[in-house]
């Protein structure tokens, strides 16, 4: 016999046991789209205890869409980084195409299945700083916020935090209001006009510390930095994302 009450209490144990061994990580990534889920992808391949927190229900942000609503991503660089997760990719004209619903479940599995935890309809709206460097992220339920009700949220301590929201670069505009960001200018620039080439080589180059224990990755990370937008092109997201996972596994 089914009991609805054993269906509620098994589904509220097993999140609060997930929740409590998620409260003190390496890294909280913020932002389950193609550059977050390389990054989480990779850090939990090198042993790092690590954590996705998604404002949406599905995590894969930009990229289920693929261009203009037709469900192909085109990629000219990292095209291995696809293959590794298992996304086939198809060769034509010095380039690589892949379906990218195949590339979204592909990319969450293999993010999972190399040790991450992904929180989904959960909103990060603040970060933890102390001695100057962020310590943590603090995260609330999406549905909550989109509800706008007065509910306080709590707080997760990271070693090391990413910015991966993509063009909105939430997390680096929260720290650029508070304290100003570690950036030649201080200042989130704001993206540029659509440029493939070139937004695909920036946003590699453009994956750094922002501000002590605050990483920016894909599509953030050429707004913090004022480089040129790229559309359904996903090279340089993916290559992104396993370039801040070196960078936070070489420091941590
Ligand atoms: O936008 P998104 O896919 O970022 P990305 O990894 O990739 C960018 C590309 O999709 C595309 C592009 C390619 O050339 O330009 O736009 O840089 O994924 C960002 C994710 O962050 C979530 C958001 O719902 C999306 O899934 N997100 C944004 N703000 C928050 C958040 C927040 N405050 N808390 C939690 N999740």
């Amino acid at each position: 016999m089914i009991r609805d009450i054993d269906i509620t209490r098994l589904i509220i144990e097993e999140f609060s046991k997930d929740f409590l061994q998620n409260i003190k990580i390496d890294v909280a990534i913020v932002g389950a789209g193609p550059s977050g889920l390389t990054a989480a992808k990779y850090l939990a391949e090198k042993g790092k205890k690590v954590v996705i927190f998604e404002r949406k229900l599905s995590p894969g942000g930009g990229m289920w869409g693929g261009g203009i609503g037709y469900p192909y991503i085109v990629v000219k660089q990292g095209h291995e980084i696809l293959e590794e997760a298992g996304i086939k990719c198809i060769k034509r004209d010095g380039y690589w195409i892949a379906n990218s619903i195949e590339a979204v479940a592909k990319l969450v599995a293999a993010a999972i299945d190399a040790g991450a935890t992904i929180f989904n309809g959960m909103s990060v709206e603040d970060v933890m700083v102390r001695d100057g460097k962020v310590c943590g992220v603090v995260v609330n339920w999406s549905a909550i916020m989109e509800a706008n009700l007065h509910v306080d949220p709590v707080s997760i301590e990271a070693s090391a935090v990413i910015d991966a929201t993509g063009h909105d670069c939430n997390i680096a505009k929260i720290v650029e209001r508070k304290y100003g960001l570690k950036t030649p200018t201080g200042k989130v620039e704001g993206e540029k006009a659509m440029w493939a080439d070139e937004g695909e080589k920036k946003t590699v180059e453009n994956t750094t510390e922002i501000f002590p224990g605050l990483y920016v990755t894909g599509m953030a990370a050429n707004a913090v930095m004022g480089a040129p937008r790229m559309g359904p092109i996903f090279g340089g997201m993916l290559l992104s994302g396993k370039k801040v996972a070196e960078l936070i596994a070489e420091k941590l």
